[in-house]
């Protein structure tokens, strides 16, 4: 990076970031001479997405790979200059942290957490109740176990509030309950739907995750919440009876995995009316497909293709920029040779749904969040 360039990143960094980092070489007020030399503050360039969004104060995030942090030194940078937020893509589900029964196992997990504090990044927690990613002990499909309903109700109590405790003060949002509904809006028929006799287990959760850490903003997250239709409608309907019980829940999560084979979703209105009823609302997983050649999966068969996805990044970034309560914007991931997305879709193969590519250059699709970002300053500050 020239000099130049770098001097302007520190500075504009430390302004934009309301203060957050410490300009080089400047102590804190009583500091002495004497005290323990605090590692160097980090610094990013004022043109990386994390610099421009937070200028409106917008959270850019990614999610990350535990085991490509510090040891891919291109990826560990992109991550750490790029983006003010991250989600461990799978270090905290619970497959991850509790394989056997009563023993937790949060080496990784903790891992992205100290990668963030050292970065000056927040932590979106993914995911306290799920379906999928269960250990084998409690469910091999997400809807069969050998437990007994009562023993399900406790064991998912205790998974709460000893993750989310470990975590206290250390997760900004959780996504506390994943995916409870399907494509048809009707609650999935899960461990949980089974043990509670209904979909209980939702307001139960959100109850047990802010009684462990009062602070964490808590989020309901699911997929297709950008259209319209029965299953956006399913999910509005229970965060209201959710806010009519009083249960705390703060914010609603749109995953955002959209493709280009279908027509772009109607994100901003139904951003909108969450966001009408007092909630914040996110962008969490958000990648953009395109049908690639079987060959070579993050190659589009279609030359034209990397249009339609910018467009798809760029409308998606401005639904979230254009309302206050949307409070950050997570791609999933930002390599392509490290998506889930090629390995998922197979029939046709999809792929190349990230902003850098196999190499971890910046594609296009980089380069138009970077525009939407400058082009926000009018935006409303959240
Ligand atoms: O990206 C995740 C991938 O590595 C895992 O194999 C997969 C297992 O189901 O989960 C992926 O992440 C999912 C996320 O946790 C919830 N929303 C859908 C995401 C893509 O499947």
């Amino acid at each position: 990076m020239r000099p130049l360039r770098l001097a302007l990143s520190v500075v504009s960094a430390a302004v934009v970031l309301g203060g957050q980092l410490t300009l080089a070489g400047s102590a804190p007020a009583g500091a002495t001479p004497s005290a323990a030399k605090p590692s160097p503050p980090p610094t990013y360039p004022a043109d990386s997405l994390r610099a421009l969004a937070a200028r409106v104060g917008l959270r850019i995030g990614t999610a990350v790979n535990p085991d490509l942090l510090g040891t891919n030194e291109k990826y560990t940078q992109i991550a750490a200059e790029q983006f003010s937020s991250i989600t461990p893509e799978n270090a905290m589900k619970w497959a991850e942290v509790e394989a056997v029964r009563g023993t937790y196992t949060w080496e990784k997990a903790d891992q992205v957490v100290a990668f963030a504090k050292k970065n000056k990044q927040l932590v979106r927690g993914h995911t306290l109740v799920w379906h999928n990613q269960l250990p084998a002990w409690l469910s091999s499909d997400g809807t069969t176990t050998t437990l007994s309903n009562d023993e399900v109700k406790a064991v998912l109590k205790k998974h709460i509030f000893d993750q989310v405790r470990h975590f206290k003060g250390d997760v900004w949002q959780w996504d506390v309950v994943n995916e409870a509904f399907d494509d048809n809006g009707q609650p999935r028929q899960t461990i949980w739907y089974k043990a509670w006799g209904g979909t209980g287990y939702i307001a139960d959760a959100f109850r047990w995750a802010h009684q462990a850490d009062p602070k964490a903003l808590l989020f309901y997250n699911d997929y297709n919440l950008e259209f319209t239709g029965v299953k956006s409608d399913a999910v509005y309907a229970m965060v209201r009876s959710l806010q009519a019980q009083r249960v705390p829940i703060h914010g609603v999560g749109f995953q955002g995995h959209l493709s280009t084979q279908y027509g772009y979703p109607d994100l901003t209105n139904n951003l909108e009316r969450f966001a009408a009823l007092g909630l914040k609302v996110a962008l969490t997983e958000v990648d953009v497909r395109t049908q690639t050649r079987p060959d070579a999966v993050n190659e589009p068969v279609n030359p034209l293709a990397p249009y339609a996805q910018e467009s798809y990044w760029s409308r998606t970034l401005q639904a979230c920029l254009a309302l206050r309560a949307c409070i950050s914007f997570t791609p999933w991931g930002f390599g392509d040779a490290y998506s889930w997305v090629p390995g998922w879709f197979t029939d046709p193969q999809e792929g190349a749904a990230l902003i850098y590519d196999e190499q971890l250059n910046p594609k296009g699709q980089y380069e138009v969040l970077q525009q939407a970002l400058a082009l926000a300053s009018g935006a409303p500050r959240r």
